[in-house]
């Protein structure tokens, strides 16, 4: 039998977003990229171009959150000094790129739409921010602190240069920070309509984030001899 308490907790946010998203979240992890990630198949040409693809990203998302940060929406959410991404990809990207990054950018159509997306809420409608840093920030806490060390060991780096994407070094640790940050959401106020908006706005998250990762492993597959070239000047 389920105590008042538990049944309390389904109607958290927190706890609403993940049901939303489980679905979309099996078929990212089973997108053909992500596979062979986990496999530590990941080369270093697809790891460059995934962190071209991150930077777009979290620079969209973390231009949004500071725009938007008082909020009501976003302020509850809004952890800079913790969460933060965009100066880690930039040191990232500088080390496998070179000093002239910014210069090689590989942005994939599905990156585009992505930031597009995330730039239109930014304007037209902040309180859906919060389905966007959930997705993201939330999963770098969760199944990115994995990947990173795949990362490093399939790409046989021997520091942590070039992966600062997946430490937070602000976070002692992620499962806390975690029940913090959905705790925060959870303390959201939205009506029963905007909660609806917010939990199909993850569900869409999840899907920009799935498009992204196919279109990456698609033009890997039709560009790899023009990305190889590029690799061998760094
Ligand atoms: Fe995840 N994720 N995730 N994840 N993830 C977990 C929780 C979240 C992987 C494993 C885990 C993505 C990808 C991958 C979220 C978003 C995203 C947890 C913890 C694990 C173990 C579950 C728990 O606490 O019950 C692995 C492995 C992945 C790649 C292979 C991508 C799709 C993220 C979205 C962009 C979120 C929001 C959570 C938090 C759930 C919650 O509410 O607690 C991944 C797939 C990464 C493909 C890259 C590419």
């Amino acid at each position: 039998a389920q105590t008042p308490g538990q049944q309390l907790q389904q109607f958290d946010l927190s706890e609403q977003i993940k049901a939303a998203t489980k679905n979309n979240h099996v078929r990212a992890e089973n997108t053909q990229l992500m596979l062979s990630y986990q496999k530590g198949q990941i080369t270093m040409t697809e790891y460059k171009v995934l962190l071209c693809s991150l930077y777009e990203i979290y620079q969209a998302l973390e231009e949004e959150l500071d725009t938007n940060a008082s909020h009501p929406a976003v302020a509850p959410i809004y952890f800079p000094q913790e969460l933060a991404r965009v100066n880690s990809l930039q040191s990232d990207r500088e080390h496998f790129f070179g000093s002239d990054w910014r210069k090689k950018v590989i942005v994939p159509a599905a990156t585009h739409r992505y930031t597009q997306r995330i730039r239109q809420i930014g304007r037209e409608n902040p309180m859906l921010l919060v389905s966007h840093a959930y997705t993201r920030y939330l999963g770098d806490l969760s199944g990115g602190q994995v990947l990173g060390k795949i990362t490093q060991k399939s790409l046989g780096l021997s520091s942590k240069e070039g992966i600062s994407f997946f430490s937070f070094p602000g976070v002692s640790s992620p499962n806390r920070f975690k029940q913090l940050y959905r705790s925060r959401m959870n303390s959201i106020e939205l009506t029963e309509q905007e909660r609806a908006e917010v939990l199909e706005e993850a569900v869409s998250a999840f899907e920009f984030n799935i498009q992204v990762f196919d279109d990456l492993q698609k033009m890997l597959s039709v560009t790899a001899e023009a990305v190889d070239q590029s690799k061998s000047r760094t």
